[in-house]
């Protein structure tokens, strides 16, 4: 199947990141035909420090290389140095109704979290998103349930767009792991963990033991004592022990029958440990990999060549069918 994902290059990595969409990539590259990009384009949407979002892109490409992205399986790029992303998102705008875009949650939330900078980039990011996909003839997207929606426009752009001038795209799935779509945050377990949050809401992939501690031992937990996962009832514990179950493999059965008669406490110190020691080989490689920055810079050379070859087949055959005069 060919795959494509991306993430925004600023904020850190967190544990939500790498289980709902992150660790699907490692998994998916072993067998499938996949594309991972650091959307830089779509961080623009809110206002950023030039040298800051520069330093951004570098870091998370080594954060992705560290967990375990291997540009040997898959094709790893920056979404800027292929030209063809910013062309086919103004051509699917102009399939794309004001409504839909105003529909979306995601613009909602951040209009109304950036009221003095409500510019048009948020309100078209989906179409940005869309052609991303769409570029590629992307057949799944490993993604998050928060931009399920998001892959719901991208198909209904990709039907209008075939159905008005022949078959063109490919009309991708929506690829949620089995668990871990939505990681709750630490601090409010009724809202997803978010980069954007206070840091003591998300584990960070590369925070250092003790902030791992910490933050894990003042988490948000539930009023009584049961260890039980109930995410209706017990958001708090429920999403401790989904964390816990998927970075360690062990069932949430298994975990509620360990931490029976153990109380939070236990769970907690227990779970902190866990995450340490999963986390531990990331921090390692990533290390490693700060000071090989012409490696890095040759790896996103190659993607965006490989990248760029894919994305002018199909911007070709897109120029035609929208009546747009060649010049070769
Ligand atoms: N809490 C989460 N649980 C499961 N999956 C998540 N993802 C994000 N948060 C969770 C998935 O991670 C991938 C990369 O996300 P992104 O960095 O491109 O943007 P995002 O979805 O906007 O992530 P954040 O952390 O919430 O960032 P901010 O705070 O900037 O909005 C995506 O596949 C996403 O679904």
């Amino acid at each position: 199947m060919k795959i494509f994902s991306g993430i925004q290059p600023t904020g850190k990595m967190h544990i939500g990141n790498y289980l709902g969409a992150i660790k699907q990539w490692v998994e998916f590259q072993q067998t499938d035909d996949c594309m991972f990009c650091v959307v830089d384009l779509h961080a623009l949407t809110i206002p950023q420090n030039p040298n800051a979002l520069r330093k951004a892109v570098a870091e998370k490409v080594i954060e992705l290389l560290s967990v375990g992205v291997d540009p040997a399986k898959s094709i790893l790029f920056v979404q800027s140095h292929v030209k063809e992303h910013t062309e086919l998102a103004w051509m699917l705008s102009t399939l794309t109704s004001m409504g839909e875009l105003e529909r979306m949650t995601q613009y909602k939330e951040k209009a109304r979290k950036n009221k003095a900078n409500q510019n048009a980039g948020l309100l078209t990011y989906p179409v940005l998103m869309a052609a991303d996909i769409l570029l590629y003839q992307t057949e799944g997207v490993p993604v998050g349930k928060d931009q399920g929606q998001h892959l719901e426009i991208t198909r209904d752009i990709a039907k209008r767009f075939n159905a008005r001038f022949g078959k063109t795209f490919v009309e991708p799935k929506t690829l949620f792991p089995k668990a871990g779509a939505k990681v709750l945050s630490l601090k409010d377990p009724k809202k997803k963990m978010s980069k954007s949050d206070d840091p003591e809401s998300y584990i960070a992939l590369f925070d250092e033991p003790e902030a791992i501690r910490k933050k894990i031992m003042s988490a948000v937990t539930d009023t009584g004592k049961e260890i039980r996962y109930n995410p209706e009832r017990k958001p708090g514990i429920s999403n401790l022990l989904l964390i816990y179950s998927l970075m360690n493999g062990k069932s949430i059965a298994e975990l509620e029958r360990q931490f029976k008669t153990k109380g939070y406490a236990a769970l907690k110190k227990s779970l902190a440990e866990i995450l340490i020691e999963t986390l531990e080989p990331f921090r390692r490689k990533q290390k490693e990999l700060q000071s090989r920055e012409l490696y890095i810079q040759e790896i996103l050379k190659q993607g965006a060549k490989k990248a760029s070859s894919l994305a002018e087949i199909t911007m070709k055959e897109v120029r035609k069918r929208m009546g747009l005069l060649g010049n070769e």
